[in-house]
């Protein structure tokens, strides 16, 4: 059993002024594993306290300064790799191939930001005036269970790159990984106070984070819905807000595809992460011409999916992260049936054998873009499955959404694929692959995906305020 009952502030491990505790599970088989004591309103304050002490020396750091503490950041995760490997399959029923490229990948995040702040404009001299960028101020980070340590070192490594002091709010649901996190940035050796973490939950410590005055920006992976809360409510006091939010993410498959490559990749992009991914490419939007063809490659290649031992190198797909996103899915199952969708594979209840949060994965077919499980983030295992007649129809199917995070394509012809992607209202579009290997690209949404820009140079532009001297 671990006991999670220590917040990061100001440097030091301490206990919470916060009474209240949560219980943490193991998502593949419902056990308790854990307890995290949660902080208050009080923990919240002298968390931004000590934030905001510390800005006055860190803000005034020279870049070579910056860039090392990024570097040993960087370094400290890979020095920790298995046991935030081990934490996140345990807590989060990541399955470990993906973990071990999402733990990977949250180190990299430092390093790219390190290259990103050499290259970055941090003053400009104009004929008549200096414009110098300089640090926004304490930066709040409220963050969510899927992939949450990826989501805290996105938003803290331009942090440190733009000279900003930060307190993060991980998900309720990630305290063990969070804790072994917060043990790289202590090892890490960062001026005490620069990154400050307090477990809690979102109405209590975000809610204090979003509302405080001495926050001068608040950044969020989360819901729509609490995105919605958090950008009124940062309104108030003129909070610039990074919101990455839901994703309804279309993958278009054009008549000319290559279905053999298509169709797999186009369940491996749906089931990324076990369907608990913003950007994974749930309306699968075919060709009527071809729906015949589809189903069956569908159904061949879902052998191929695995489920199951998390441990295992071959599994992709992984239990819900708790009983309660558990029973979401299972409404949004219950719910595509009742608005007359087809099952093609998977339905209710849990896959054979396999008992804690795991849901059927589960694909749709004959799904109207205006039922439920086509309109609604449903962050699990569910695809649904959309014919079109002409490409233009397509797009409009694509367009159909309040979201606009990540949009995919298939297509034998790159070129005609570029002209279709351009006429998607996405923050990104990928063709013929589930990946973007582009580091120095930008990550964020059009619509209610989102406000705002994470990743390379785009991610310090947003913890910059710029300030003109002029003679
Ligand atoms: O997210 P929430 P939940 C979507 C996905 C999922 C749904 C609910 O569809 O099914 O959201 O997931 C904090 N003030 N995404 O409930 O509630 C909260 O403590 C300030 C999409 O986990 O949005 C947590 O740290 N903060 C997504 C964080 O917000 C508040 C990732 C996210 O919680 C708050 C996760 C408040 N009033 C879920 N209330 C993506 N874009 O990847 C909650 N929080």
């Amino acid at each position: 059993m671990k006991i999670i009952d220590k917040i990061y502030v100001n440097g030091q491990f301490t206990a919470p002024h916060g009474t209240e505790t949560q219980d943490l599970y193991n998502p593949a088989t419902g056990e308790k594993i854990g307890i995290v004591h949660l902080g208050d309103q009080i923990d919240t304050d002298q968390a931004i306290e000590s934030a905001k002490t510390a800005f006055l020396t860190f803000s005034k750091s020279t870049l070579k300064e910056r860039g090392e503490i990024l570097q040993r950041l960087h370094d400290a995760i890979l020095a920790n790799e298995e046991a935030l490997n081990n934490a996140a399959v345990e807590e989060y029923g990541s399955p470990i191939s993906a973990t071990k490229g999402r733990t990977r990948y949250a180190a990299q995040i430092f390093l790219d930001t390190k290259a990103a702040m050499e290259g970055f404009e941090f003053e400009k001299q104009l004929e008549y005036a200096t414009i110098v960028n300089e640090p926004l101020g304490v930066i709040a980070a409220i963050t969510p269970w899927n992939a949450d340590y990826t989501h805290i070192c996105g938003k803290l490594a331009p942090a440190i790159a733009a000279g900003c002091t930060i307190v993060i709010k991980p998900s309720e649901l990630s305290a063990i990984q969070t804790q072994i996190l917060t043990e790289c940035f202590d090892q890490a050796g960062v001026p005490n106070g620069v990154i400050n973490i307090v477990n809690g939950t979102g109405p209590v410590v975000g809610a204090v984070m979003t509302a405080h005055p001495d926050i001068a920006a608040v950044t969020f992976t989360g819901s729509t819905q609490i995105g919605r809360l958090i950008g009124s409510k940062a309104a108030e006091t003129m909070k610039r807000v990074t919101l990455e939010l839901g994703g309804k993410s279309p993958n278009i498959i054009l008549e000319d595809a290559d279905l053999q490559k298509a169709i797999p990749l186009a369940l491996a992009i749906g089931f990324s992460n076990s369907g608990q991914a913003c950007h994974a490419g749930t309306r699968i939007i075919v060709p009527e011409s071809k729906l015949e063809e589809i189903k069956k490659l569908i159904v061949e290649n879902m052998k191929n999916i695995k489920i199951g031992d998390l441990w295992s190198a071959e599994s992709y797909i992984g239990p819900m992260v708790s009983q309660k996103q558990y029973d979401t899915v299972q409404r949004y199952i219950q719910s595509g049936w009742d608005q007359g969708a087809e099952i093609l594979v998977g339905g209710l209840g849990h896959p054979e054998g396999l008992g804690g949060f795991y849901a059927k994965p589960t694909v749709f077919v004959n799904v109207e873009s205006n039922m439920i499980i086509a309109k609604e983030e449903i962050f699990g295992p569910v695809l649904c499955v959309i014919t079109y007649k002409t490409e233009e129809e397509a797009i409009n199917i694509a367009n159909d959404t309040i979201y606009g995070l990540s949009a995919y394509i298939s297509s034998g012809n790159a070129e005609k694929a570029k002209q279709i992607a351009r006429q998607i209202i996405s923050g990104r579009v990928l063709i013929n692959t589930a990946v973007n290997r582009e580091s120095k690209a930008p990550f964020g949404g059009f619509k209610q995906s989102g406000i705002g820009r994470t990743s390379w140079a785009y991610g310090i532009e947003e913890y910059v305020e710029p300030k003109v001297i002029a003679l």
